[in-house]
């Protein structure tokens, strides 16, 4: 072995260690000295373009792409207008991407169903401040939607609660929730008595006098008896609240013939109107008759009687 033969060793042992890029086996000289073929065993360097360093971790820009580096490649880099292609698009059905339409579906491909629709003036099915609406796409559909939500009804000549119904209720009156005191009525707002009769009156509390009594007698209302004939009287319980408008029985109210009321009782604000009694008896519902005042005072009526004419009557209440 001589030192020609050592040297040779050593460059074959060089070889081994280095992959050559391109399986070529062909040594590279990049030693800077004279393109003599050789490699120079002392500047440990690889050649670039021969071989791959498995420690540098940068690989050559022409071998492959990293799958990490979130850079796609070319072919699958956004579109320039922004739309991303096709190919990345949520459309598992494959269908082609398409203007965004309301219908339920994602047509452009950005993965955002039915967005961007317009939203046009409508008139919604219902009344009143929520028929002027907004088309939408709703479930993938366009619907008219109220643009305003019902609220309170509100005395302003509108339907403000969407019922069909303009300044329902009592939103337009002054004497809503207002509560006067008995035989006073409220007007615009304030109360004042319904008739100045209304504030002076005498009651008449007789449970005998009710009609749903049943009681038989033979009390009768003549003058100086013990109702006060010529006077405002109230019926009060337990002798009732006012007179009946219909034809009671014979032989209740204590008496034998009993009042009642024929044409019904006034209106409040009416004043005083003219009546008359009734005294049923034996199914003659108006066998006697008397002519009597009425004041309807609001929560109470009141009734200016004369004496009956024959006895037994009585004027009688429920
Ligand atoms: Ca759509
Ligand atoms: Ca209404
Ligand atoms: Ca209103």
């Amino acid at each position: 072995m001589t030192t020609k033969w050592l040297v040779m060793a050593m460059l074959v042992g060089l070889s081994v260690a280095c992959v050559p890029r391109g399986g070529g086996g062909g040594g590279g000289d990049d030693d800077g000295g004279p393109a003599d073929g050789r490699i120079d065993p002392d500047d440990g360097v690889s050649p670039a373009d021969m071989f791959i360093d498995p420690d540098d971790g940068v690989p050559p820009p022409d071998m492959f792409v990293d799958p990490d580096d979130g850079v796609p490649p070319p072919d699958m880099a956004p579109a320039p207008d922004g739309d991303r292609p096709r190919d990345m698009a949520p459309q598992p059905d494959g269908a082609e991407c398409d203007p965004e339409t309301c219908n339920g579906a994602g047509d452009d491909c950005d993965g955002v169903v039915d967005e961007g629709q317009d939203v046009a003036p409508c008139v919604t099915d219902t009344p009143g401040r929520c028929a002027d609406g907004l088309e939408q796409c709703v479930g993938g559909a366009p619907l008219c939607v109220p643009r305003l939500d019902p609220q309170d009804e509100q005395c302003n000549d509108e339907d403000d609660d969407c019922d069909g119904a303009v300044d329902e209720g009592d939103v337009c009156d002054p004497c809503a929730g207002i509560d006067c005191a008995p035989g006073e009525l409220c007007s615009d707002g304030v109360c004042g008595l319904i008739d100045p009769g209304c504030g002076d009156y005498a009651e008449v509390a007789d449970p005998t006098r009710n009609l749903a009594a049943g009681e038989n007698g033979s009390a009768c209302d003549r003058a100086g008896g013990d109702l006060p004939v010529g006077e405002w009287l109230r019926f009060v319980p337990p002798a009732g609240e006012r007179m009946a408008e219909e034809a009671p029985e014979d032989d209740i109210c204590g008496t034998d013939a009993p009042g009642w009321l024929m044409g019904g009782h006034p209106q409040t604000g009416e004043g005083v109107v003219e009546r008359t009694v009734c005294f049923s008896w034996r199914d003659n519902p108006c066998r006697w008759e008397a002519q009597v005042e009425v004041l309807d005072c609001g929560d109470f009526v009141l009734y200016r009687v004369p004496p009956v004419p024959i006895c037994n009557l009585r004027y009688c209440a429920e």
